[in-house]
């Protein structure tokens, strides 16, 4: 399977969509043509005007965009509503028991609970938050596995106005110290563990560690308890979840905030070593969040909607949190992992819950694709009728098996290209108008107003490459990276002088209009869907005692899209093959301790020192290339030592 960019480059097949796909879409021709001739001629009237169809305020804004601190927009500013009211309370009395979400556990068990269940819970929770003297604008921590408690959680702290910042359960004690620190939180919402494949993952364990090294903000941690292992309870610290909402009712007036008030903070990676804050509003993030449902998943009542991203990861939040149920959709959340107990889990759970909107990553795609065809054939997967793909390019093998295999041929593919900052889709199909090109994520949506610019800022039309820019603000954009305005002034907008949000990634034009997404510009590496910062496995890797210098770099993975490859420098020189091998095992241990498991690097080489410049640079070229397993008779007169790279071609 070849997964470069030629292929993708190469790739001319096109899939309008079809007349019967096209008769039902909720955006069809005519819509998507007013929708756009709207955005363009009354830009702040469209978004205000979809703003009060789509949300439910409590107070009505009379301010669409407050652009007069840019880059630091304001929407919707002196509208407020709540984001927990607007995902269930205004869908209760007509959809009391429809259900929610249905859950499915790693071990195959199911459980449904209705918007009213919703409800309940979230109220609880939110009341036993408050007892325990968290208040709006807190920050609270969630640390959770895959499993409705993690939205119930999201949903309590946006009831009461707290900011909810969620770690993924796959990152370690460290991580979730640092952030935690970062973001200064009151309370920590975690569970004993979770399942994954069959196993028992611990989480409060790696809370308690946070903890113990830091964290002193944190004045108190709900323990949902999952799994029923044996943990260590802190005395006035800790209480189970089930003690926290005893006796709690299941009444709570949802805490009207401002459109501005921050919703959550997801910490992402960048090309420093400290991963930043993206802070999202209440109004603009829910807004962007409903309509892309709406729109791109063209969700209708009757749907079964299934992303499965962890709600660790903004996939998670805007496709599983809060879209679908601020739509009043029903949403399927699966704990487990798509290969346990076999690689049919995925197409089983489509069958049996008869999903009929399913969005995954191109990563989960190549790797379940390698188990045949026969295996999805043997369910019933013809509920589907529309399937998407985030996170990364998908290459049009991979694209072209999930539509004939999964989706029959019939179901179109959105291929949704946005990020941890822009809170939502922002260049993607419209599946009842946009004909598909597999490996593009074809236009901008309506309002979307993405562009192309070369090294000047100056925009390239159709047929060139260059960098990936947004030049209006639009609603669900990141407000700032928590306590670093400047940070997030210097990311995303110095480039070009504030003219435009820079997205860090580059792409190209087709003589069509379609984007075509070519990696990133920066040191980000995207492993299985996953945004990793090089510069962030280098300090870990660093902090080893053992090791003096280190530099990582991304080679093209089959599966993963990118795997990792890192090239250390020792204090003291291994010369038997034995140590060596000990070593890497130790350094990646101690990577997935310093960050996650996610972080390991696949393969890791050592040298007596790295490739540098005369000037001191390190040449990633070179090391990119030595990853690749390329021949490096290039040009390498500018290393200061240009022996090294020999050493750096022995792979341990
Ligand atoms: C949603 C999400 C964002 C980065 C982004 C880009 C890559 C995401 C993509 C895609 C090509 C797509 N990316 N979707 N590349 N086609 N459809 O993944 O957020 O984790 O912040 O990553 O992922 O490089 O800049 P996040």
């Amino acid at each position: 399977m070849s997964h470069t960019i030629e292929s993708i480059l190469t790739e001319n097949r096109v899939f309008p969509p079809s007349e019967a796909f096209k008769a039902q879409a909720t955006i069809n021709d005519a819509k998507y043509q007013e929708l756009k001739d709207k955005a363009e001629t009354d830009y702040v009237g469209f978004w205000s005007d979809l703003a009060r169809e789509k949300l439910s305020w409590s107070k009505d804004f009379s301010v669409g965009l407050d652009d007069s601190k840019a880059p630091f927009y304001k929407w919707f500013t002196d509208g407020e509503l709540n984001a927990s009211y607007n995902c269930i309370d205004r869908h209760l009395e007509e959809k009391e028991y429809k259900n929610a979400i249905i859950f499915e556990a790693d071990d195959g068990s199911t459980e449904t609970y209705t918007y009213k269940d919703l409800h309940d819970e979230v109220c609880r929770l939110a009341n036993a938050l408050v007892a325990k003297g968290v208040e709006k604008g807190d920050r609270v921590i969630i640390y959770m596995p895959m499993i409705p408690q993690a939205v119930f959680a999201m949903q309590a702290c946006a009831r009461i106005g707290a900011i909810h910042s969620i770690v993924f359960g796959g990152f370690s004690a460290e991580a979730l110290k640092d952030r935690i620190e970062d973001a200064g939180a009151k309370m920590v919402i975690t569970a004993d563990g979770g399942f994954r494949g069959g196993k028992t993952v611990a989480l409060k364990n790696a809370v308690d560690e946070a903890l113990e090294k830091g964290g002193r903000s944190v004045e108190s941690v709900i323990v949902y308890e999952r799994t029923k292992q044996a943990v260590k309870m802190k005395a006035g610290r800790d209480i189970t979840w089930n003690d926290a909402i005893a006796g709690m009712s299941n009444y709570h007036h949802a805490v009207m905030v401002n459109a501005e008030h921050p919703l959550f903070l997801l910490y992402t990676s960048g090309s420093t070593g400290k991963p930043k804050g993206i802070q999202h509003s209440t109004g603009g993030y829910l807004l962007n969040a409903h309509l892309t449902n709406e729109w791109v998943f063209d969700l209708k009542n009757d749907d079964v909607f299934w992303c499965t991203a962890d709600v660790g990861w903004i996939t998670g939040h805007t496709y599983v949190a809060y879209g679908p149920l601020s739509m009043g959709m029903t949403i399927v959340m699966f704990e487990g992992v798509p290969t346990y107990p076999d690689a049919g889990r995925f197409w089983k759970v489509c069958q049996d819950h008869a999903v009929t909107v399913f969005y995954t990553a191109p990563t989960a795609i190549r790797a379940l694709m390698k188990f045949g065809s026969d295996l999805p054939k043997q369910y019933d997967l013809s509920k589907l009728r529309l399937l998407g793909t985030v996170g990364e390019p998908i290459n049009p093998e991979a694209w072209i098996w999930y539509h004939d295999v999964i989706g029959r041929g019939e179901c179109p593919i959105v291929d949704t290209w946005w990020q941890t900052e822009t809170g939502a889709h922002m260049i993607a199909p419209l599946p009842g108008v946009t004909a598909l090109k597999p490996g593009s994520c074809t236009k901008p949506l309506p309002g979307i107003d993405a562009h192309i610019v070369d090294e000047e800022g100056t925009e390239l039309t159709h047929g060139e490459g260059g960098y990936l820019v947004i030049r209006k603000p639009w609603p669900s954009m990141v407000r700032t990276i928590w306590n670093d305005d400047a940070r997030f002034v210097e990311t995303y907008f110095a480039m070009f002088k504030n003219k435009y949000y820079v997205v860090g990634d580059s792409a190209h034009l087709d003589t069509d209009g379609n984007f075509w997404i070519m990696g990133r510009i920066d040191d980000v590496l995207n492993v299985s869907g996953h945004r990793l910062g090089t510069m962030e496995i280098e300090s870990a890797l660093v902090s080893h005692p053992a090791v003096v210098e280190a530099a990582v770099v991304g080679r093209p993975h089959d599966v993963k899209g990118e795997a990792i490859a890192a090239f250390v420098v020792l204090s003291n020189n291994l010369n038997e093959a034995a140590e060596k091998a000990a070593m890497v095992q130790e350094l990646r241990e101690w990577v997935a301790k310093e960050i996650g498991p996610i972080a390991k690097p696949d393969e890791i080489r050592f040298g007596t020192n790295l490739p540098k410049t005369r000037s001191g640079k390190i040449m990633r070229r070179l090391l990119r290339g030595i990853a690749k397993g390329e021949d490096l008779c290039g040009d390498t007169s500018t290393l200061e030592d240009p022996t090294i790279l020999a050493q750096f071609m022995e792979k341990h």
